[in-house]
């Protein structure tokens, strides 16, 4: 054992395999040529790793290359969806809707959810991860062969984050297939041995998250994992197994997953340390196995402290007494961007030089690896070198100017309970309907109009010097008057001024906000073709000037309606940027809180009436072991709190959620004390109404009458069914109407038609009170 990393990003450095596919999509190119590009990304990919200091010799080189999802990717392997149906289950075609999409884990990254019966096929289907590893192995024009380590999602972990298919019988759960799902496993691992591989990597990160096995009876999961493993280590021929259960602790109240991984007979247990803690005490079985020690944080940029890490992975390895510790990440690098070196940290764009040294992307990663495995090996004076300059860049971090700014400590240290309560909602509701005087069921949108080809054209050209701000602005500002003359004529009734200013909303606010960088370069996948670049909050965080205000200002001025205030709240900017590692992320939401709460005041002293605070990620961090949760919707509320309650009673503060299974998050919402909350509700037919009912929620809902996440026009008809459900779940006067969410992905055809039969269905049901 030396070093590994549990996966690399798969999109490219130059995002080549969102083009190849987008292109492919387009009609523009052939499979084949998707093919070739796929094939050529898989491939530099194994040799830059090599190149980088990975050890092909023993297993090291992960080959974890998907065309869109891993979780895909496994169920085509198990024949769950056919290899030929592998893109209409990603997006769907004119017949048949995609999969479900859902955040995998606690992280920004989105998975497709299989859907398994009974009767579903469940057998060795497709061989892409025995293709992928032979064609590395081979040696290529300039006789270079590299032998991988296949990745693949593990069958526990695959039939827990399956959702049972439509028909199945009640009570069915697609871990009632793990036998068939494991035999097909066991076939995989038979051809992976056959073709020469010596390891491979499978995937089990359900084993630390309540949140998707919490429904278990006490001692399944354990059972299941001793059941699957028995099985697959019994295979003639096969690789060596190393299990990876990256994103948390293995052992939480809720069990001890390591046991039963431990005393089966997989060679290897992959162990994030980084979340998790390092195992202590007798683990029976574990001083057989190669223990690969997650030590390199692969779910943010921070260059990791190697003293320390070296000396955490020396106690382990003492602890062990086999020496059978490897270092490894403590997830896959799929979370982080490609390569530092690929940025421009001269100053232009406003990105702090200083940055560069305090970074790590999955390129500098896979050398902290590399560099600790060698220290391991030889001792720290092997590595004495490195392990200054980490040291050196870690103190140059931590004395910076703007990473500890006392004032913003001050205001966070001086904050009460006063700080975070508004007027009972009694009175705010009464004050708020004599100021608006809104109709019954009053119709809004959650805030983005259609981004069009226009508005990215003009963006892009202001970039890169085109066009200048004053032509800019001037567009944006025809755009703001064109929604706003839009929504006066479909009879909107609380307006909002589009968000075409807006790109990304996280990196919209955190280019605006001193404590953050923003990349050029720095993308990461979110799912499928789309990335994101996470903005880096490395600072105490501070608001240098107002952020929107001049924006709703001017839509304000167009109309005698009123507009929304936009903000993104606090939770939701941390949850989409990369985050600062030395200080707990509550007091970074109370900076960040303090900020927004800044731009509320300001808002409405520019004359909002009504302004909305997004947290769509709010359920994204929730922890995956329960026994963390209360801790985490604490501080996330109070967050959401210190960020609006500072507003007058008559202000009207609406917040948003979607991208959730809200179930988990149910007492939190209320606890926001929002006047108004608008969710995601139409794909699951208004079922957040009657639940937030039964939690005691009392003030107003705006759940989605309409799915704004495909092309599909409702009709007036479909959209009144819906908000008929709405209000017999609920006091009809607390309801609002809007869509599931913002509309900046959507065409302005589909979207006005759309809009028109939201007015008129709130206009029928209105009649009908
Ligand atoms: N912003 C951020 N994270 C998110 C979302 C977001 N996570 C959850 C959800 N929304 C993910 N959805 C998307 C939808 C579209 C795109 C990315 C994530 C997307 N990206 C462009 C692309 O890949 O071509 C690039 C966008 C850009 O130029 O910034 O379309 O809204 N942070
Ligand atoms: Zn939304």
């Amino acid at each position: 054992p030396g070093g590994t990393i549990l996966g690399y990003p798969r999109i490219g450095r130059r995002r080549e395999l969102k083009r190849a596919l987008e292109a492919r999509w387009a009609g523009r190119t052939t499979d084949a040529e998707l093919e070739a590009a796929s094939r050529a990304l898989r491939l530099a990919t194994v040799r830059r790793l090599v190149a980088l200091g990975l050890d092909p010799a023993d297993g090291s080189v992960p080959s974890s290359f998907s065309p869109y999802d891993q979780v895909l990717d496994a169920a085509v392997l198990l024949g769950a969806v056919p290899a030929a149906d592998y893109f209409v289950a990603a997006r769907g075609d004119g017949a048949r809707p995609p999969l479900e999409m859902t955040k995998w884990f606690d992280t920004n990254y989105h998975y497709l959810v299989p859907e398994i019966g009974p009767d579903t096929p469940l057998t060795f289907a497709d061989d892409a991860p025995v293709r992928w590893f032979a064609e590395a192995a081979r040696p290529d024009d300039g006789g270079q062969a590299v032998v991988t380590r296949p990745v693949v999602v593990g069958p526990v972990t695959f039939l827990l984050l399956a959702k049972a298919a439509a028909g199945a019988p009640v009570g069915f759960r697609p871990l009632d297939r793990l036998d068939d799902a494991v035999a097909a496993y066991a076939d995989l691992l038979a051809a992976l041995g056959a073709a020469g591989a010596p390891w491979v990597q499978l995937d089990e990160p359900a084993l630390v998250a309540d949140t998707v096995t919490g429904h278990l009876a006490p001692g399944a999961l354990a059972e299941a994992v001793t059941r699957a493993y028995a099985t697959l280590t019994a295979v003639p021929g096969r690789p060596a197994i190393l299990v990876a259960a990256p994103y948390g602790d293995l052992r939480g109240a809720s069990g001890d997953h390591l046991a039963p991984l431990a005393a089966s007979d997989v060679e290897a247990i992959a162990v994030d340390l980084v979340r998790g803690s390092a195992p202590t005490g007798l683990v029976p079985g574990l001083e057989s196995k190669a223990l690969v020690a997650g030590l390199v944080d692969g779910h943010n940029v921070w260059r990791a402290d190697l003293a320390a890490r070296l000396a955490q992975a020396a106690r382990l390895q003492a602890a062990t007494g086999t020496g059978a510790v490897a270092v490894g990440t403590s997830t896959s690098l799929l979370h982080v961007p490609h390569d530092v070196e690929d940025e421009t940290w001269d100053g232009a764009a406003g990105r702090d030089p200083r940055l560069r040294d305090w970074l790590a992307f999955a390129d500098q990663k896979v050398a902290e690896v590399v560099t600790l495995a060698r220290g391991l090996a030889h001792g720290p004076g092997a590595v004495a070198e490195q392990i200054a300059a980490a040291s050196a860049a870690l103190a140059d971090r931590a004395a910076a100017a703007g990473v500890v700014v006392p004032a913003v400590r001050e205001r966070v240290a001086r904050l009460g309970e006063a700080d975070v309560a508004r007027a009972p909602y009694r009175e705010r509701a009464a004050a708020q309907a004599a100021r608006l005087s809104l109709p019954p069921l009053p119709t809004t949108t959650i805030g983005s109009f259609p981004q069009t080809p226009e508005i990215r054209a003009a963006r892009a050209a202001w970039a890169r010097g085109a066009l200048d701000d004053a032509a800019y602005e001037a567009a944006m500002r025809a755009e703001v008057a064109r929604v706003v003359a839009l929504q006066e004529e479909l009879g909107l009734d609380v307006l909002v001024h589009g968000e075409p200013e807006r790109n990304d909303m996280v990196q919209h606010f955190a280019e605006r906000l001193d404590g953050f960088a923003v990349t050029a370069g720095g993308w990461v996948q979110s799912y499928g073709s789309r990335c994101v670049r996470p903005p880096i909050l490395w600072g105490d965080v501070s608001r240098p000037a107002p952020l929107t205000v001049a924006w709703t200002r001017y839509a304000q001025s167009l109309t005698a309606k009123p507009v929304k205030g936009m903000l993104t709240g606090p939770v939701t900017i941390l949850a989409w940027s990369f985050v600062r590692d030395d200080q707990p992320l509550g007091d970074t939401a109370a900076q960040v809180a303090l900020a927004l709460r800044d731009e509320v005041a300001d808002l409405e002293a520019a004359g909002a009436a009504v302004v909305q605070v997004d947290e769509p990620a709010l359920r994204e961090l929730l922890p995956l072991r329960r026994e963390d949760q209360r801790a985490y919707l604490d501080w996330a509320v109070r967050a959401f709190r210190l960020a609006t309650a500072g507003a007058a009673p008559d202000t009207q503060v609406h917040t948003h959620l979607c991208y959730s299974e809200f179930g988990e998050v149910i007492d939190a919402i209320d606890g926001l004390d929002a006047d108004v909350t608008s969710l995601e509700a139409a794909r699951s037919r208004m079922e957040i109404v009657p639940q937030l009912r039964d939690a005691g929620y009392g003030r107003g809902i705006g759940p989605g009458v309409y799915d704004i996440h495909s092309p599909r026009v409702p009709s007036a008809g479909e959209v009144t069914e819906l908000l008929r459900l709405a209000v017999r779940a609920i006091e009809p006067a607390l309801v609002w109407v809007n869509p599931d969410c913002g509309l900046k992905t959507r065409g302005y055809a589909e979207t006005t038609e759309s809009l028109r039969h939201l007015v008129a269905a709130a206009r029928a049901v209105r009649a009908s009170l």
